[in-house]
């Protein structure tokens, strides 16, 4: 099935009427706990494994979107025209062209306050919120598992922004992808906490889609990947449910790190850590050794995403001063 298909299979003939409101919807950021690294299929994003994540409650973006009667979109980034001719706005345009009503094209205002492209899933927000401004705009009235099926062709780990909480994306079997979709976990943890260190906000040198395909296609340590993440999630859905920090925190902390194995691995190799990476790496384990409850996830960047609980916060701010705190069930 292409990604067209797939699209009116959803949509079942609800309608493409253009609207002509402006409609606009808000998604938040996910850090994934346990990774999704890897494609089965890329013309539909089926991922090879299942994947869970937390959502970053107020830390995402915001999509205002319109139809107007002309020939090209018209896309805003942060209050700035980006050109048509850019990678976002091409990928952006591409992705509305399998909703497009002859003859229109979408006015598009994206706000995010994440760095974009800082391995901070803005991709993920992005694709989300966009996919929510579509239901809004066409009055689709899509379910949850419908949007997060339309959100997933825009970019894998979107279907996972839709929810705030612990979300997990099941991978499905099926080759028309109706199966790969994500679910929230039904669970409140007010105490959780997610720390965003920022070092490095500019772009990244290598995208995930082509990093992930380059580790799958060349690293002899992608074959276990899969029984990894397997494992990986088994514990960490136990654990979130006992609210079983350390066992949370660890699970998260060595499947990044088996993720990043898998990468350096590949040929040539992938390296996404800078300096300050290996640094508050160290930093974090040296904590951990004085007693301190904390851990890290990182993903197709050089930024670490701390996991530590509220009652460390004090402590952990005065540790890393530039941190900035997420209360994902504020
Ligand atoms: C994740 N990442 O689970 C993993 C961990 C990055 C590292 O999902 O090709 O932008 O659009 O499906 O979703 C980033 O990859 O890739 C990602 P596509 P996506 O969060």
């Amino acid at each position: 099935m292409n990604k067209l298909d797939f699209v009116q299979t959803i949509l079942q003939g609800r309608g493409k009427l253009p609207g002509d409101e402006l409609v606009s919807a808000y998604a938040p950021s996910n850090i994934a706990l346990v990774k999704y690294w890897g494609k089965r299929q890329s013309e539909l994003n089926l991922p090879m494994t299942s994947s869970l994540s937390i959502s970053l409650a107020s830390r995402g973006v915001t999509t205002a979107l319109s139809l107007r009667e002309q020939a090209s979109d018209e896309i805003y980034l942060n209050q700035q025209k980006i050109s048509a001719e850019t990678a976002f706005a091409k990928r952006l345009s591409q992705f509305l062209d399998l909703f497009r009503p002859p003859g229109y094209a979408f006015h598009v205002h994206t706000h995010s306050n994440l760095p974009i492209a800082a391995g901070l899933a803005s991709s993920a927000a992005g694709f989300s919120a966009l996919v929510l401004a579509l239901d809004l705009l066409f009055a689709w009235h899509l379910s949850d598992r419908e949007l997060s099926l339309l959100a997933r062709l825009g970019s894998g780990s979107a279907c996972r922004s839709l929810w705030s909480g612990f979300v997990e994306w099941h991978a499905g079997k099926n080759e028309n992808g109706l199966d790969s979709y994500a679910e929230p976990l039904n669970i409140e943890w007010p105490e959780f906490r997610v720390g965003l260190l920022i070092e490095h906000p500019e772009e990244k040198m290598m995208s995930s889609r082509e990093a992930m395909k380059l580790t799958a296609a060349t690293s002899p340590f992608y074959k276990v990947w899969p029984e990894v993440v397997a494992q990986d999630l088994e514990k960490i859905r136990t654990a979130i449910l006992q609210k079983d920090f350390s066992q949370v925190g660890q699970v998260a902390e060595s499947n990044a790190m088996s993720m990043h194995a898998t990468m350096l691995a590949a040929q040539p190799s992938i390296l996404y850590w800078q300096g300050s990476t290996v640094q508050n790496m160290q930093k974090i384990w040296q904590l951990r050794q004085e007693g301190m409850q904390v851990y890290f996830t990182e993903d197709a960047g050089p930024n670490l995403k701390l996991l530590f609980l509220a009652k460390d916060e004090y402590e952990m701010q005065k540790a890393f001063p530039k941190m900035e705190i997420v209360v994902p069930f504020g």
